[in-house]
């Protein structure tokens, strides 16, 4: 992007109104959170010694301070967990900086830098999350109805409140049923926000929890958006034994120096089972809006493999 470019983006009204969706979906959210469920609102980490180290490659982005190096946050996950050590249930809004593949530029999803709703809860179970993250959407789209529904209006996007529960569909069904690209199929066809759940070991990071009762099926899941939306949010019960925490390092083919400081804190204070998610506001508010891609709901969007001067 140019300089030049920003005087289209920032002159039209689809800007002014998605940053509306966007300040309307985030106080609907953390209001639904803190007064209907009693959770707490926990500020987000931007630089840690810690952080995700996601299933796809992506590129570091290490700052180094004082001699010392830390990352830039690319989701709050082991702060989470952490975190279960002081409240039973969290929230933030977590910026993450994920420098992802130039190919991803022109997915219509993929922003380097984005913000999460990242939740945990102490002792929940899957089941636990799946049902809250339900109410968080169901309210939240019941919410932006009420409050913008002209502003939906004038871009011709008619939104419905799901139904719960959302369906649910195992990866390996959704695999022999589609193919490899069953994502994208499944969303496409889907008019309606269902999950994907049961993910196989290999295709999520070592803190989704194993199913003790089924080796190599773990207990997490994503949100798919219907319409060709796509994912909506990743999450899941934790690992929090250390034993198995280090098998799955060494599956993944990691090590445990990788995150030796995660290692250490749950070596010093053991970790407590919870389980969480984390869903995109932008892609969200894209959802909402029914945009093209959610580089056009940002008002200051860095896309992969591209300089923006703003
Ligand atoms: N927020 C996700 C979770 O809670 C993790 C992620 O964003 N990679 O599982």
């Amino acid at each position: 992007m140019e300089i030049k470019d920003y005087k289209e983006k920032f002159s039209s009204p689809f800007i002014k109104d998605a940053m509306k969706v966007h300040s309307d979906v985030r106080k609907f959210m953390a209001d639904f959170l803190k007064e209907q469920r009693d959770f707490v609102e926990i500020p987000p980490v931007i630089i840690s010694a810690i952080t995700d180290p996601l299933n796809h490659p992506t590129t570091k982005s290490q700052i180094e301070v004082y001699g010392y190096k830390y990352e830039l946050t690319k989701s709050m996950i082991f702060h989470k967990q952490i975190a279960m050590h002081v409240l039973d249930k969290i929230f933030a809004f977590s910026p993450n900086i994920r420098l992802e593949p130039t190919e991803r530029k022109n997915t219509g999803r993929h922003l380097i830098e984005f913000t999460q709703i990242d939740v945990e809860q102490k002792n929940a179970s899957r089941e636990d999350v799946m049902n809250l993250a339900e109410d968080l959407v169901i309210y939240t789209i019941e919410k932006v109805l009420e409050k913008d529904n002209d502003i939906l209006g004038k871009y011709g996007r008619k939104l419905k409140v799901p139904n719960k529960p959302f369906k649910k569909i195992t990866y390996k069904e959704a695999e022999a049923k589609y193919g490899p690209d069953f994502e994208t199929k499944l969303s496409k066809d889907a008019d309606e926000p269902f999950w994907l759940i049961d993910i196989p070991i290999m295709e999520r990071e070592f803190y989704d929890r194993e199913d003790p009762s089924r080796p190599g099926v773990l207990l997490d899941m994503d949100l798919i958006y219907p319409e060709g939306f796509g994912e909506a949010s990743s999450g899941g019960e934790r690992e929090y034994e250390l034993d198995r925490i280090y098998r799955r390092i060494a599956k993944k083919g990691q090590t445990p120096e990788q995150f030796k400081w995660y290692i250490e804190f749950a070596k010093a204070y053991g970790l407590i089972p919870s389980a969480g998610f984390g869903i995109g506001i932008e892609r969200f508010v894209r959802f909402v809006l029914g945009a093209k891609d959610v580089k056009d709901v940002a008002l200051f969007p860095k896309a992969p493999g591209e300089f923006y001067p703003i």
